[in-house]
């Protein structure tokens, strides 16, 4: 300071004034979160609130019921910015289940001492991965009880070996989460990613949907390109509806997170995403699963998104529920999707019978002998960031509406 004269020009002067430029830039930057001391995942748990009691009952009358609860803060006050993930030998159910006592059957919660503002599914797709599943349970309970929202967390579990389908397995998720509860949010939630920032909230946007892993660490904490939709992403019914949810025809790995993102698009919305200082996640490392091979087709298919998507989506969805189970830390849904259509035909079951995600099915993720190739993220990224600037040229077709009640053909619901 002592070096600087009165006037405005002076050489000292601008170079506090860029030295000043250069902090404000750096600080926002980094953003004003410090990763490299995180807190526990279980920081504030205790200090979730008890209900108030109920009022004594005279003896007659009607039943006297409690003064409302006061709504929830926003933000909440238990919130603590990044957390600690663990990566490696998640709990046991049992042990994770007695951590969170206040999970209700079927992974559900809702605030004890105040009105949630926010009521989320959270939907998985899913198909033996045990061990991620129990370090995504152990993780995101404490982290969502402490943002205060009512929150269900949905496992949709992939009946069979035939070839995985996420985006199918997604719009089951979507459709039977929906038949239990109105939802105004709902999550699609790779089973292997951990958010590491509790301020990054699993909420909806009101008009546009949310793509919530901004940041993840297999990408260097960047978005790999800006199309990107893939890991976690939110969407409102009303969202879900106008993109006539998700494509059905996306059978192996790939393609059909790009498929969505030309969907929210096509169907005149835009998507919205929370700074990268928040949207931190970790994924769990692990190979390629037997029965979700690359799709050789995602790029012919991705080319005929905009003559597709209204006719397959959410009113073309089939599939065969077979069972539904409420877990003490989650919903668990078991379906038969079906097959792929280019592959020879399967046995396809019966009777309603549960396979529930255990011990017994799966093992050890990283134990999978299969010798498949090692993912090329990068190349991924170049070929769907060349396949979304082609259909970001094309013209933007504004979405009619599709009606949830318009979905069809639906056989052998379990409700
Ligand atoms: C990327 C995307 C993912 C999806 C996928 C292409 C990230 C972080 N994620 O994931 O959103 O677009 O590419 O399809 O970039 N799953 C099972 N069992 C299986 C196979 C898959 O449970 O046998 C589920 C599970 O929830 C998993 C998800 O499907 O997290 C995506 O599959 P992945 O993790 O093998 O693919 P990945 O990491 O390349
Ligand atoms: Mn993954």
């Amino acid at each position: 300071m002592a070096c600087c004269g009165r006037s405005l020009d002076s050489p000292c002067t601008l170079a506090l004034l860029v030295g000043f430029q250069f902090a404000f830039v750096l600080y926002f930057s980094l953003g004003e979160f410090d990763y490299s001391r995180p807190h526990d995942v279980y920081t504030n748990l205790s200090h979730l609130g008890v209900p108030p009691p109920p009022p004594r009952n005279s003896g007659t009358g009607p039943p006297v019921t409690g003064p409302p609860l006061r709504d929830c803060q926003i933000p909440s006050p238990l919130l603590v910015g990044p957390v600690s993930v663990h990566l490696s030998s998640p709990l046991s159910l049992e042990e994770i289940r007695q951590r969170n006592p206040l999970v209700l059957p079927g992974g559900r919660y809702r605030p004890p001492d105040c009105e949630p503002r926010h009521h989320t599914a959270i939907v998985v797709p899913y198909r033996n991965r045990q061990t991620h599943l129990r370090a995504l349970l152990y993780h995101l309970h404490p982290f969502l009880q402490r943002q205060q929202i009512h929150y269900s967390i949905y496992i949709v579990q992939q009946w069979g070996n035939g070839t995985f389908n996420r985006a199918k397995l997604l719009n089951v998720g979507v459709r039977e989460a929906l038949r239990d509860e109105d939802w105004g949010c709902i999550f699609l939630h790779d089973v292997d990613l951990l958010p590491e920032n509790d301020h990054n909230t699993y909420t909806c946007h009101k008009q546009f949907p949310t793509h919530l892993s901004v940041a993840m660490d297999k990408f260097r904490y960047r978005l790999p390109y800006p199309q990107y939709f893939g890991g976690v992403s939110a969407v409102t019914p009303d969202q879900y509806m106008k993109m006539n949810g998700f494509p059905n025809h996306y059978w192996g790995w790939g393609g059909e997170d790009d498929d969505i993102a030309a969907r929210v698009r096509l169907s005149g919305m835009k998507i919205v995403r929370p700074p990268v200082a928040i949207g931190h996640y970790k994924m769990i490392k692990h190979k390629g699963d037997r029965g979700n091979e690359q799709n050789p087709r995602r790029f012919d298919l991705l080319k005929r998104t905009r003559l597709n998507w209204r006719s397959d989506g959410l009113n073309s969805l089939t599939y065969d529920l077979l069972s539904k189970e409420l877990e003490p830390l989650y919903t668990n849904l078991t379906v038969n999707i079906g097959e792929d259509p280019r592959l020879p035909q399967r046995k396809i079951p019966t009777a309603r019978k549960p396979t529930p995600p255990g011990p017994q099915h799966n093992t050890s993720d990283d134990g999978n002998t299969a010798k498949l190739e090692e993912r090329q993220e990068s190349k991924r990224a170049l070929e769907a960031n060349v396949t979304m600037a082609k259909l970001g040229r094309e013209k933007t077709d504004p979405a009619q509406p599709v009606a949830l009640n318009q979905t069809k053909q639906e056989t052998g619901v379990v409700k």
